[in-house]
């Protein structure tokens, strides 16, 4: 183990008094207590808001307490009395709050009231509504070509929102969507979509009681989604195996300790998590996979021998799935060496985790970032896929696909139309029901969008939320993208660093969260959002808000709107002064939504029903369809193989405990046991000697890629961790700058956060700009 001070094993289980003790800091530091804790009980309440943490799904009828320890941290961050308003933007410049880190900017507190910052100012100044509103209307309007404008999307937008958003956007004729979904689940729905003819989750929260086996592939859910740690550790209680595929043993996949349970928390217990760990290599999850489905197919041929019963479900197959032969094919004629290597487990390992698979009669799969940020994601969901085709686990109780959401509505806003290649039935719906011609043509997504700022070919950058400089790929080209347009526009709940580098003019409009209290002309209103199993529900603001001057996002929309399009093709003021208009609308346009606003009144709102669980198949074949990749040739893409290095080891991108994304709540990444900083490398002790570096050294990164940037960040301490030979791991978004903006899944588009080849150098510098470290000091 390192000697370093910064890393220290914790030993205690997920959640429990760690998470407790947590919790109660996240209150103090809000510096509003009371009010926060009232609030916090309405947490995924009826009649209470929708956790803004992260998707996974709740019973809201179950009546008790319905939050977790990160759920509680992002509602303390956003319920603070702590204002960034009109004085603390004279008080610094703008180049004085680039000196400052991630953490630090937002620390400072709520946006209060709209901030412009004019060519050749130095610090952002007040500005009024009505004017910040006439002057995007007027630059929209001026476009020569209105896709030369970027609209991007964070998936913390309500549905309401986001509905208004997308109808703005294709009414000014332009697909521009770039997603933070793009980053996300995008290899997720291009998958599904191709395989099943659905993009989302087939299964619902009640299939995890069911479940005789539940595999979990590239997930951290004890610090990303505590809430599902519960009905992990319930199903191994009662017999049913939690299969792990995970590089890092990740300590909410080992043992949980139920903050709510007497029996636990008094007695220090704690229950398991899984039955079986299996530790691939980065991006080996496809090679796993196809071996798990080879062992299958070789016990189907020793069955159909051996006059045994069947290994696949050939009832299911004959009725729903194309034929299987061309997939049989692929099978045999991939090499057991080839999958061995590809995904670092052994022969007996594959066989172990194909034994479990096959011995249950209901298999869930599930999956995060570890799979869908790689070159080859939509490859590897295809395997899942083929996976769960080749025993029928689809559309039974207990059994399906689950892509485990991020932001708490991501998918909801897809939903509604944040998609940059709509489907030609959406786009009819809107004509027919708005009376204008949205435009047909494919817009941009994060990575296409990114690469037109960065030609020049784009004028007006508009966030609906996020962090779009911090969360994209290659940071140093991403700030240089909005510095490139003639306004860039932030519609924001905090303080963050895309607001520093500004285009020519930029523009800062608060808005209120999810906790906030949202009053238009016909009284508070609620929002929708729909998680990650398509439960749409209503979510009410439970705080009075900072500010008079912060609105609502449906409220800025419509603002924007009004002064760039006029009443066209809607009254955009008054479906703003009671969202049940909105919904109304939605219903009229969106499959799935009849009678949406009653439907909202039982506790726990509706389900979109999934086709897939009807065995209705709406691929073009009618039938679900197996995925025939055959394994890449190399992990290593050709560019890092043109480069003219050799990598020294693979990096993946991941989250600290203390983190939403780009926002950093502190310094504590609890269960890996490191504290008090963010630059650090985790790393084998194996590889550090092989590489010549003492324990703790501080080293500079370096990526490879066969173009003429230089990618480094500089200052990282080397952290001796578990982790497999030639793997490294680091905190985004500290390492975005080493991530390539061409290094990017195939059909998927998503940057591959989860394998960066690197090399390690002497460190040159300490304490980048970007860094967290040292800011505490200014708090
Ligand atoms: N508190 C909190 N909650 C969050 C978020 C947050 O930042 N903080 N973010 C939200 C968002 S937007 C999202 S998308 C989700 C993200 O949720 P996760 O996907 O859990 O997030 P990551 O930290 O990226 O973790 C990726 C995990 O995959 C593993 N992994 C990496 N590469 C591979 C691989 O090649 N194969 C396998 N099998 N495993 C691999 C890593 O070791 C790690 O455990 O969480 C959401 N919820
Ligand atoms: N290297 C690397 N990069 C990654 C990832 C990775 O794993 N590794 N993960 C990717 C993934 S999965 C995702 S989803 C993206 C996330 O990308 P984003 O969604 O762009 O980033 P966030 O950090 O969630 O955005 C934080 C900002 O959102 C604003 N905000 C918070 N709440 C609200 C709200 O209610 N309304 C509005 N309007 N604004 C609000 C605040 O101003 C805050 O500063 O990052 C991606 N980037
Ligand atoms: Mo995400």
């Amino acid at each position: 183990m390192s000697k370093t001070p910064l890393y220290k094993p914790y030993p205690g289980p997920a959640a429990g008094w760690g998470a407790l003790r947590s919790v109660t800091q996240a209150w103090m530091n809000s510096r509003q207590p009371l009010k926060n804790l009232r609030a916090m009980l309405r947490t995924n309440q009826h009649g209470g808001f929708d956790c803004p943490g992260c998707a996974w799904g709740d019973d809201p009828a179950a009546g008790r307490i319905n939050f977790c320890e990160n759920g509680a941290k992002a509602v303390n961050w956003e319920a603070t009395r702590r204002a960034v308003d009109a004085d603390f933007f004279a008080r610094y410049s703008v180049e004085q709050l680039r000196a400052q880190s991630d953490y630090w900017l937002e620390y400072q507190g709520r946006l209060t009231r709209p901030m412009i910052l004019r060519p050749g100012d130095s610090h952002y100044r007040p500005i009024e509504w009505s004017q910040a509103f006439a002057l995007i209307g007027n630059q929209l309007r001026q476009l020569p070509d209105p896709r030369r404008a970027e609209f991007y999307t964070s998936g913390r937008a309500s549905n309401e929102a986001a509905f208004l958003y997308q109808l703005m956007v294709r009414a000014l004729g332009s697909n521009n969507f770039p997603d933070c979904s793009n980053m996300c689940h995008e290899a997720s729905g291009v998958a599904l979509n191709r395989h099943l003819g659905n993009g989302k989750g087939s299964v619902t929260l009640d299939d995890f009681a069911y479940a005789d086996a539940i595999f979990l592939f590239g997930q951290n859910p004890g610090s990303n989604h505590p809430r599902m740690l519960e009905p992990l550790s319930q199903a191994v209680r009662r017999g049913a195996q939690v299969v792990c595929f995970n590089p890092l043993r990740e300590r909410g996949l080992e043992r949980f300790q139920h903050p709510q349970s007497p029996r636990q928390m008094l007695g220090n217990n704690s229950d398991p998590t899984h039955s079986a760990y299996f530790r691939p290599h980065l991006g080996g999850d496809l090679a796993a996979l196809r071996g798990m489905a080879k062992m299958l197919w070789q016990w189907e041929q020793e069955a159909q021998a051996n006059g045994k019963p069947a290994v696949f479900d050939h009832a299911f197959l004959q009725a729903n799935s194309l034929d299987l032969t061309p997939y049989l094919a692929l099978l045999d004629a991939t090499p057991w060496d080839t999958i061995c290597e590809q995904s670092g487990l052994t022969l007996a390992e594959l066989e172990r985790a194909a034994r479990i698979y096959a011995a249950s009669e209901r298999v869930i799969i599930c999956w995060a970032m570890g799979i869908t940020q790689h070159h080859h994601s939509v490859a590897t969901i295809g395997e899942i896929v083929n996976l769960q085709l080749l025993r029928g686990n689809l559309g039974r109780p207990g059994a399906g696909v689950c892509p485990v959401r991020g932001h708490s509505n991501v998918q909801g806003d897809r939903t509604m139309g944040i998609n940059e290649r709509p489907g030609q039935a959406f786009l009819d719906a809107l004509e027919q029901h708005l009376d204008f011609h949205p435009p047909q043509e494919p817009g941009h997504n994060t990575v296409t969008a990114l690469q037109a700022m960065l030609a020049g070919e784009v004028d007006v950058f508009i966030g609906l939320g996020g962090n779009f400089a911090q969360a994209t790929p290659d940071s140093q080209q991403a700030h240089q993208a909005l510095r490139n347009c003639q306004l860039t526009v932030q519609i924001s709940t905090k303080l963050n660093r895309s607001h520093l580098t500004p285009g020519q003019t930029a523009l800062i409009l608060p808005c209120l969260g999810r906790t906030d209290i949202d009053h238009q002309a016909s009284g508070a209103q609620a929002v929708t959002v729909e998680d990650s199993f398509s439960m749409i529900h209503a979510s009410y603001g439970q705080l009075p808000p900072l500010s008079t001057e912060m609105r609502s996002e449906p409220a800025i929309i419509a603002g924007i709107a009004q002064a760039a399009l006029g009443n066209w093709p809607v009254n955009w003021s008054e479906l703003v002064a009671d969202y049940d208009r909105i919904r109304d609308l939605i219903a009229a346009c969106i499959p799935g939504f009849t009678d949406f606003n009653q439907r909202l009144q039982p506790p726990g709102g509706f389900h979109l029903p999934n086709p897939v669980n009807r065995h209705q198949w709406q691929t073009p074949s009618g039938r679900a369809e197996f995925s025939l990749h055959p394994l890449p040739a190399s992990h290593l893409p050709a560019s890092v193989l043109n480069s003219g290095q050799q990598p020294e080891l693979i990096l993946q991108s991941l989250r600290s405990h203390d983190q939403y994304n780009t926002t950093i709540y502190g310094l504590h990444d609890r269960y890996r046991g490191v504290s008090g900083h963010r630059q650090v490398l985790f790393i084998n002790a194996l590889d550090r000697e092989r590489l010549g570096w003492p324990p703790g050294a501080r080293v500079d990164i370096e990526s490879l890629w066969d173009d003429a940037i230089e990618r480094r960040v500089p200052g990282f301490s080397l952290i001796d961790f578990d982790i497999p030979l030639g793997q490294a791991a680091a905190y985004y978004p500290e390492i975005n700058p080493l991530l390539p903006l061409a290094s990017y899944g195939a059909e998927s588009f998503t940057p591959t956060a989860k394998f960066i080849a690197i090399r390690l150098r002497p460190n040159t510098a300490s304490n980048p700009p970007l860094s967290v470290s040292g800011a505490i000091i200014n708090l």
